[in-house]
């Protein structure tokens, strides 16, 4: 294969040149995807303009509607994927049910679940954030719309999934099971190229990333692991690092790129924590664990659990194999210090 200026484009239909059963819907499926994330990465990068520029109401003064971020990523993630063909039914972090495809357009054999600006706190202050998607091919007969079992498949049926990072430059991740491949927008040419081809992340990290805030909540084996994590022996190469931007997809993609582990356990209030099995576990497990992580919920593989509900919540352990293996030591009480 020939790197120069691999965008995601050609490097998708190289990759379908692979499968001769290839229809090219996927493909089409992860342009609409990417076409999404460039409308994204544009508006991200006005944030705070739109304001400035703003006259009193909900215009500006070039008449556009000042939205909410989220709800524009929303929107965008909705729009570009329902018109292509390719799937049978979508569903959102920010819609309570599944997003179907309207009659009058044609449907196709995939589903997508996606968070389309996860970092909600990090929004309106510039700090990154950014776009998870998970893929599965429908289990319904072709051609009705798709059902909720469509959606609620474990996640090691996932056919592909990737992020989106809005940071110091936009970057494209994704695996379709064949490895990850990163992609950094050109915004000269408003282009995925291929950056990082790849990606495997060290088994063992300097960095653990969780809210220490909670940390009177949390169950002793976790509260027992930071506790271990921080103290400066030889066996954590002299103690970790604390490192928590509070944008799932900035701290993962940082820990993915040098190592370490990023905890969003439950407690006590919440035992099942914060984050969503569906819209963000699921599809950094996949690409985790296709860079050779790993991802837990302390105790089950993440791509092992059956989801039963669109937004079911799960405890979230992931990244480095040698230092999730740790964490789940601690967690399920086989060592305390
Ligand atoms: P969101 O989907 O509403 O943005 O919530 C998910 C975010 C993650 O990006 C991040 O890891 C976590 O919430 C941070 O939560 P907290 O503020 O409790 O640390
Ligand atoms: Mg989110």
């Amino acid at each position: 294969m020939n790197s120069f200026m691999m965008t995601l484009n050609r490097h998708l239909v190289e990759q379908e040149r692979l499968y001769p059963q290839a229809t090219g819907a996927f493909t089409s499926l992860l342009s609409d995807i990417a076409l999404a994330a460039k409308v994204i990465s544009h508006q991200v990068n006005k944030a705070g303009l739109l304001d400035i520029l703003g006259l009193a109401g909900s215009r500006n003064v070039f008449g556009e509607e000042q939205q909410k971020l989220d709800v524009f990523a929303n929107e965008a993630m909705i729009r570009s994927l329902r018109f292509g063909g390719t799937l049978c039914a979508m569903v959102s972090e920010e819609d309570e049910e599944l997003i179907p495809i309207p009659d009058e357009f044609p449907r196709g054999k995939y589903v997508c679940c996606f968070d389309p600006l996860d970092g909600s706190s990090n929004i309106d202050v510039n700090v990154s954030i950014g776009t998870i998607f998970s893929i599965y091919r429908r289990i319904t007969p072709e051609d009705a719309p798709g059902k909720l079992e469509d959606i609620l498949q474990p996640g090691y049926s996932q056919l592909c999934a990737g992020y989106v990072v809005y940071g110091s430059s936009t970057m494209l991740v994704y695996t379709t099971g064949a490895g990850v491949h990163g992609f950094t927008l050109d915004p000269t040419y408003g282009s995925f190229v291929l950056s990082h081809p790849k990606i495997k992340t060290p088994s063992k990290g300097k960095i653990y990333s969780a809210n220490e805030s909670n940390y009177d909540d949390w169950e002793p084996g976790v509260q027992n692991y930071i506790r271990w994590a921080k103290k400066s022996t030889s066996a954590n190469g002299g103690g970790m690092n604390s490192r928590y931007i509070g944008s799932l997809v900035a701290d993962f993609h940082r820990n993915l790129l040098k190592g370490g582990v990023f905890l969003y356990p439950g407690d006590h209030t919440n035992p099942q924590g914060k984050l969503r099995l569906l819209y963000e576990a699921n599809p950094l497990a996949f690409i985790v664990e296709q860079a050779g992580g790993k991802a837990t919920d302390g105790r089950r593989r993440i791509l092992d659990i059956p989801p039963d509900n669109l937004h079911q919540h799960t405890p979230l352990i992931l990244g480095s194999k040698d230092d999730v293996e740790t964490a789940m030591e601690f967690i399920q009480g086989k060592r305390k210090s």
